[in-house]
């Protein structure tokens, strides 16, 4: 395992600028909704501890989404209180407790911006709040005395789809953590190309990604997929092998950071030989850039889900894995064996960001295409919102062998994905922020200024 060897990615002053009209602009939103909802205030948990059963150990904690938009914080037990017109306030858990280390009261760019009162139990935080809660509309988990707290209404379902849907557009205080957070990915991503090529097994290749992104596992938005070979087949591969296989030929990586409560989700595909997979990659990544070249503000992304399927049979026909032309491989479904999944996801402070479906805040959501049901985003883009661009082609043995079945079989030139599979698959995947006239890739950016800076 390598020494860690990079440099924090610095806390950019910026961000104490940033954070002041990040935070005015989510009080606006959250008074409209809860106005508009009938709600007079909002109280947010972080989260409980959940614990092991039968044991007196707790899962990794992870603070929510719904508080997460206010505050960076990851500790259990806190609040946030907001009343329209007010501070937002920070009822922070500071238990006695010399078991474990209690939490420093925070001091960081954004807490300038809140009322923090120190609350050592749930009772002290109810005390801090006030008596009547009746109007005031609760986001969080079940814990054992919130009946008891007289909160009006409990994860109202209106409300959340109000919050949920505005999430989409982020403001330049959350493109500067995503920005950070695709830094910090990349590091782990350009450590990963090197293990993997010095021969590194999967989890050689994982825990070099931890050291030079400078993060523990359950810091990270979600578990690295680090695949070899045929495991590249597997879309969410979650072993990691301690043995190199032999030979070592393909990784797929799909790994992120996060900063700020916020993710990045960048995959890359690399092989140690020259030849057809290589040459496929290489397709696979022209095919990806013209994708990313297609997003602006105004585009529906169902189009470019559908654009990416036409793309894909060309890919497919142009290396003679199949025998027909794009119309045939599309109206057939052929280009759905290589290509099981969704285009890309709304990203933020969840790697599938809430609202990827919704027409409006206040009722219906977008169908997918026919025939696509994995797809997690429906909507047509508006400048600010940040999504994954991330094409695939694979060869799963379940799809191949359901394809052989049902008719498909007869469209796919079987030797030549004889020849490719133990490779696996391929997946590239940046993220972008859209923006007017097109978007900003904060992936290939960030690749571009670690690569100058090594
Ligand atoms: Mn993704």
């Amino acid at each position: 395992m390598p020494a860690f060897d990079a440099a924090p990615v610095s806390r950019a002053e910026p961000l104490a600028a940033l954070f002041g009209p990040h935070l005015a602009g989510l009080c606006q939103r959250t008074a409209t909704a809860l106005e508009a909802c009938g709600h007079a205030a909002l109280l947010v948990h972080s989260g409980s501890l959940l614990p092991v059963f039968q044991d007196d150990r707790t899962y990794p904690f992870e603070a929510n989404a719904p508080f997460k938009v206010w505050s960076p914080l990851d500790v259990p037990d806190c609040f946030i209180h907001f009343e329209p017109g007010r501070r937002p306030r920070l009822l922070f858990h500071s238990p006695t407790d010399y078991w474990y280390k209690v939490a420093a009261l925070p001091q960081d760019y954004w807490t300038a911006h809140f009322e923090i009162v120190s609350c050592p139990d749930l009772a002290a935080a109810r005390a801090a709040l006030p008596r009547d809660l009746a109007h005031t509309a609760y986001l969080g988990e079940d814990f054992a005395d919130l009946a008891n707290w007289g909160v009006g209404a409990r994860n109202p379902a209106r409300l959340m789809r109000h919050l949920d849907f505005h999430r989409a557009l982020k403001s330049p205080y959350e493109l500067a953590c995503l920005r950070t957070a695709n830094r910090m990915g990349v590091r782990g991503h350009q450590a990963a190309e090197r293990v993997f090529n010095a021969g590194g097994s999967e989890f050689d290749i994982a825990l070099a990604f931890l050291a030079a992104c400078g993060q523990r596992e359950q810091e990270l938005p979600y578990n690295p997929i680090v695949a070899l070979n045929e495991n590249a087949a597997v879309l969410h591969y979650q072993m990691l092998e301690r043995q190199r296989p032999e030979p070592s030929r393909s990784l797929l990586i799909d790994a992120g950071a996060e900063f700020g409560g916020y993710a990045s989700d960048i995959t890359r595909t690399y092989t140690a030989e020259a030849g057809d997979f290589a040459a496929l990659i290489g397709r696979m990544d022209a095919l990806q850039q013209a994708l990313c070249a297609q997003v602006r503000a105004g585009v529906d992304w169902r189009e470019v889900h559908l654009q990416a399927h036409r793309l894909v049979a060309q890919v497919l026909r142009e290396a003679d894995l199949i025998g027909c032309g794009v119309e045939e491989a599309l109206a057939s479904g052929v280009t759905q064996v290589f290509l099981p999944h969704g285009i890309g996801h709304l990203l933020g402070l969840e790697v599938h960001d809430a609202g990827g479906f919704m027409r409006a805040p206040d009722g219906g959501d977008i169908e997918r295409p026919e025939g696509h049901p994995y797809l997690r985003l429906t909507r047509t883009l508006e400048a600010g919102f940040v999504v994954t661009m991330e094409p695939g082609l694979y060869f799963i043995e379940p799809l191949l062998a359901a394809a052989r079945a049902d008719g498909r079989g007869r469209l796919i030139h079987w030797p030549r994905v004889e020849a490719l599979r133990p490779f696996g698959g391929i997946r590239i995947e940046d993220d972008l922020a859209v923006t007017v006239t097109g978007c900003e890739n904060l992936t290939r950016g960030a690749f571009l200024s670690e690569s100058a800076a090594r």
